[in-house]
């Protein structure tokens, strides 16, 4: 292992309530059988496991909710955002890159809260760089489906309805921070809150007019300028779904394997990402491990795997 590199630690997050169906709970084996752990310790990474996580018990949450609000399987995943938050911003003190296997998206409720909270006592701001064909700026008033991994940015910027999740004075991420590429699949509601709020979304036309790579060192020098932290949350189905089938919600059209490696060399180039969430991975709808495997080479990417070194930075 090299000293100079920051070391990883691998968070299991068994989730699939906050998904329309079921499969995601395993997620994080998948990706240990894949080799998450050893290609970052091939890659000169000390990574340690930190196992499956455990949500808090929770009840009564419901009741707190905004009448004609829909959420479903509150109560778990509100188990364990809770846990994902205290487990995630720990990692992150402790000077360690957390690295969250999912799971389904809403694990990013919890995962991004705990970063908030870690970039807010370092006096940094935290961007976020969501990667996915969906907006995933539902509420519980707003949700078509009551889905709640259709909720988690949101909720990470305050804007979810779910009140009693965290406590009410947590850091929150600016809309203005959050970086949305990939997308192509929004619903009527969620399309003008996300419009209000100011996010940055690079859709599926803007990667195709624009590249890959024009959109990163925009987003890159927006994150250097300020001096941030940037969390990385990369959802399956930001990968066409003949490149990624293994996910429940597959949108046509997406990213290619080429764009999602470049997109990962950048940010590795850039030094600026403290975290990481790989989710949505259901290895039950999967093709022979296909989409678990490109996940962990996407990784490799982004921690320094490369074809031949550059001799300027993002050249
Ligand atoms: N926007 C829809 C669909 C969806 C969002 N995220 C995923 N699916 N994976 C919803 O249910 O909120
Ligand atoms: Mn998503
Ligand atoms: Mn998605």
């Amino acid at each position: 292992t090299e000293p100079n590199k920051t070391p990883v630690t691998l968070i299991g997050v068994p989730l699939e309530e906050g998904s329309g169906r079921r499969g995601c709970v395993m997620g994080p084996t998948a990706l240990r059988i894949a080799g998450v752990d050893r290609v970052l310790a091939e890659l000169g990474f000390r990574v340690s496991d930190a196992g499956d996580l455990k949500p808090e018990p929770v009840e009564g949450l419901e009741v707190g909710l905004p009448p004609q609000a829909q959420a479903k399987n509150l109560a778990i995943v509100a188990g364990f955002t809770r846990a994902l938050e205290a487990a995630t911003h720990a990692a992150a003190s402790a000077g360690q890159l957390p690295i969250l296997l999912g799971g389904d998206h809403a694990l990013s409720m919890g995962s991004v809260s705990g970063m908030a909270r870690h970039a807010s006592e370092r006096g940094r701001p935290l961007f976020v760089l969501w990667l996915d064909a969906h907006a995933d700026f539902n509420s519980s008033e707003t949700s078509p489906s009551g889905n709640m991994h259709g909720m988690p940015v949101a909720f990470f910027c305050g804007e979810a309805a779910l009140p009693g999740i965290l406590p009410d004075d947590r850091p929150l991420v600016d809309p203005r921070r959050v970086y949305q590429v990939g997308i192509r699949s929004v619903d009527a509601r969620e399309r003008e809150e996300v419009a209000e709020h100011g996010v940055n979304v690079y859709d599926m036309r803007a990667l195709d007019e624009m590249g890959a790579a024009a959109i990163m060192r925009e987003i890159l020098a927006a994150v250097e300028a300020e001096n941030g932290l940037l969390h990385v949350s990369l959802d399956v189905d930001f990968l066409d779904p003949e490149v990624a089938p293994g996910v429940g919600t597959t949108v046509p059209g997406g990213a290619t394997f080429r764009e999602a490696h470049l997109i990962m060399e950048m940010l590795c180039d850039s030094g600026l990402v403290s975290s990481l969430d790989l989710v949505e991975l259901n290895p039950f709808l999967d093709d022979r491990g296909k989409s678990a495997r490109i996940l962990v080479e996407l990784t490799a990417s982004l921690f320094g795997r490369r074809i031949f070194d550059r001799p300027t930075r993002s050249a």
